[in-house]
């Protein structure tokens, strides 16, 4: 595959851009190589600079459930745009758009908009302490809620795939405010309440981690950390960046049917543009400003090109709720597919997912949290990647991040990763 104009792209993005990428884990640096510099995407398909075509599995990180460049969504911000693309200012939409929100996602009585999932989990860690009036948070090894600095503690995404143990710039006063333990370790988190009685304002997690590869939640797991919550009167948040109208209309909570106190979504209120948001129950909401005192604004919260992309997306999830079942028939054969392919290889390998968030891990024990995903093996996975890339399919360039299925990749499309995955 001739990859030339994307390596000379690199070439020269490293001159004025750090690492030449705007964000870390797309600069190929833990599988090596070149990152692909990308000129368009429709459908299922991501074009290069230089001409090549993929089947595209990271589907800018999960908004893109439909495909890229989805008719209906392009021609709503086309015709949005016309009317200027930013006031600084309310507009009708908004309130349609958290009215539609709040028809399909569980515990959403309010929602407040903002620019990207690290902001929408940073302010409603702020809103929970602010309601609690406590300090301490608890995160999970290897769950990554965005770059804020109190979720820069063990965090996964491109942290683990750096291998990055401490982040110059995160104070200790703030870091020593977040305490971790390991996914789907209850005991853990038990010891964690205990030993900070009344210090705890929020436990936040990813209820299907895709941070660290893909993780699924114990059963009984997630149904335990409700009830120390409400015991305990800590905010129980759900980071749904990446779950959030995926796995479900509703998220994970309804596909999981657990309720969270505040949840957070990103980019797939945009459709993909730059877009967060943090929502629940009016009587935690209610603390934001300019109502309570938890302050938390932005000039461009509530975009409009943002917003319509958005609603236009989420409406049609809404009103094709057969999209569903049709994502989970893709993600079943796609997994289906690939076990057939390894266990016929003798390759040991754990493929986890839930509907269309699906990874695999090259190991021989079971994968259920950080340290077992980090003692799988990298460097088999990086040559997998790099293996499917040549054969013309785009995986996430890490092992510690989720491939997300779209519903425009065709039966023939996940035929011929399997296919591809054969050949490995
Ligand atoms: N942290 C993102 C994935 N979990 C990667 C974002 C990006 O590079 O666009």
């Amino acid at each position: 595959m001739n990859t030339t104009t994307s390596q000379s792209l690199f070439s020269r993005a490293q001159q004025s851009i750090p690492g030449g990428v705007n964000s870390p884990v797309r600069a190929f640096k833990s599988v090596g190589g070149t990152p692909l510099f990308i000129t368009r995407a429709k459908g299922a398909y991501m074009y290069d600079a230089d001409g090549n075509e993929y089947i595209d599995f990271i589907n800018s990180w999960g908004p893109m459930i439909l495909g890229h460049a989805h008719d209906e969504v392009v021609k709503a911000i086309q015709e949005k745009a016309a009317l200027s693309t930013s006031f600084g200012a309310p507009t009708e939409l908004e309130i349609e758009i958290a009215e539609l929100i709040k028809t399909m996602a569980p515990n959403v009585d309010m929602i407040r908009m903002v620019n990207s999932g690290t902001e929408a989990c940073m302010s409603a860690v702020r809103l929970a302490r602010g309601y609690t009036g406590k300090n301490k948070i608890i995160k999970f090894e290897g769950c990554y809620h965005g770059h804020a600095d109190c979720f820069l503690v063990k965090a996964g995404s491109g942290v683990a795939t750096f291998n990055i143990q401490t982040v110059p710039g995160v104070t200790s006063g703030v870091a020593n405010d977040t305490l971790t333990c390991a996914y789907n370790d209850i005991a853990a988190v038990e010891k964690l309440v205990a030993d900070h009685k009344n210090e705890i304002a929020a436990i936040i997690i990813e209820p299907v981690a895709g941070n660290m590869g893909c993780i699924l939640p114990d059963p009984g797991f997630l149904e335990a950390l409700r009830s120390i919550c409400t015991r305990e009167k800590i905010v129980l948040i759900f980071d749904e960046v990446m779950t959030g109208f995926r796995l479900a209309p509703g998220g994970a909570q309804e596909r999981l049917k657990i309720d969270a106190d505040l949840v957070t979504y990103g980019k797939i209120i945009g459709a993909g543009m730059p877009v967060g948001a943090f929502a629940g129950k009016k009587e935690i909401m209610q603390h934001i400003a300019p109502v309570g005192n938890v302050y938390q604004a932005g000039t461009l919260s509530g975009n409009p090109l943002a917003m319509i992309a958005g609603y236009t997306l989420l409406s049609f999830l809404k009103n094709n709720p057969s999209v569903y079942d049709e994502l989970e028939a893709k993600g079943k054969y796609l997994e289906e597919g690939l076990r057939e392919v390894f266990s016929n290889k003798g390759i040991a390998y754990v493929i986890n997912r839930l509907g269309t968030m699906i990874s695999i891990h090259f190991s021989d024990h079971v994968v259920k949290d950080f340290n077992s995903a980090a003692n799988a093996d990298i460097a088999t996975f990086n040559k997998f990647f790099h293996h499917m890339l040549d054969s013309g399919v785009y995986l996430p360039p890490s092992a510690f991040e989720t491939w997300f299925i779209s519903n425009a990749i065709s039966y023939q499309d996940l035929d011929r990763t399997i296919q591809a995955a054969s050949r490995f």
